[in-house]
């Protein structure tokens, strides 16, 4: 191969496990090691698709079930050319949720199991690893309130908790826990040795299919 590829690493996680902050955190380390590294983050809200999926997530609208789903994945699949344009131009690509936010929530849901939830996102670029952020529901809590965000209520997250650990048991994927509960620099330093121990092992690999 005659350039390296970068690496594509998600954070995933209950809300206010620090997926937001982590990310940032690793993509600054990895600049200033002189890495290429970017940040997305899904549901991408900037797109035509992506509007219509923030103005449900903000209750300005209503959408039926199966179909919401199937917009958040076609928010991600909307993404995969530039994704695999700036894989192949070796820029490590960091993602704050990707499909297993997206089974984890809607399986949530009363009559959905997670193989439909899963189906729309099978093919899509593979993350080289998915670290989840684990953080249990008091501690969440002492992070801040709820917002007033679609799904921002303790019963329904604990159900997606539930479906995480569900995803979790799926050895085709490169999960790795982290203990969210410590100082966000002790995070950070799992969080960044691991993404740079990723980094190097695929640089010469070709990515991979998620769930196929
Ligand atoms: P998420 O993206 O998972 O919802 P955020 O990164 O937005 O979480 O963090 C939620 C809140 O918790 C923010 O106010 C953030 O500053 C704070 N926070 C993040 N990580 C930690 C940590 N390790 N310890 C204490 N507070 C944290
Ligand atoms: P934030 O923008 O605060 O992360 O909230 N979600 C996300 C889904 O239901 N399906 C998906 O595919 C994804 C990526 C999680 C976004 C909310 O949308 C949920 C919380």
């Amino acid at each position: 191969m005659s350039c390296r590829r970068g690496a594509l690493i998600v954070l995933e996680g209950v809300d206010r496990a620090g997926k937001t902050t982590q990310c940032q955190k690793l993509v600054q380390a990895l600049q200033q090691s002189g890495r290429a590294a970017e940040i997305m983050r899904f549901p991408d809200r900037t797109t035509k698709i992506g509007q219509l999926i923030s103005s449900y997530l903000e209750k300005k609208s209503n959408l039926e079930d199966h179909t919401v789903h199937l917009l958040f994945s076609a928010n991600r699949w909307e993404m995969v050319p530039l994704m695999k344009q700036k894989l192949e131009q070796g820029i490590n690509l960091v993602v704050d949720r990707y499909a297993f936010s997206g089974v984890a929530f809607t399986s949530a849901k009363p009559g959905f199991s997670l193989e439909w939830c899963m189906n729309p996102d099978v093919g899509l670029p593979k993350p080289d690893l998915v670290m989840f952020l684990q953080l249990n529901p008091n501690m969440a809590a002492n992070r801040g309130e709820y917002g007033i965000e679609r799904y921002e209520t303790s019963a329904f997250q604990r159900t997606v908790h539930q479906r995480f650990e569900e995803l979790m048991q799926d050895s085709s994927v490169n999960w790795k826990v982290i203990d969210a509960a410590r100082t966000i620099e002790e995070v950070h330093k799992d969080i960044k040795h691991l993404s740079e121990e990723i980094i190097r092992l695929v640089e010469n690999q070709p990515v991979g299919k998620l769930w196929r």
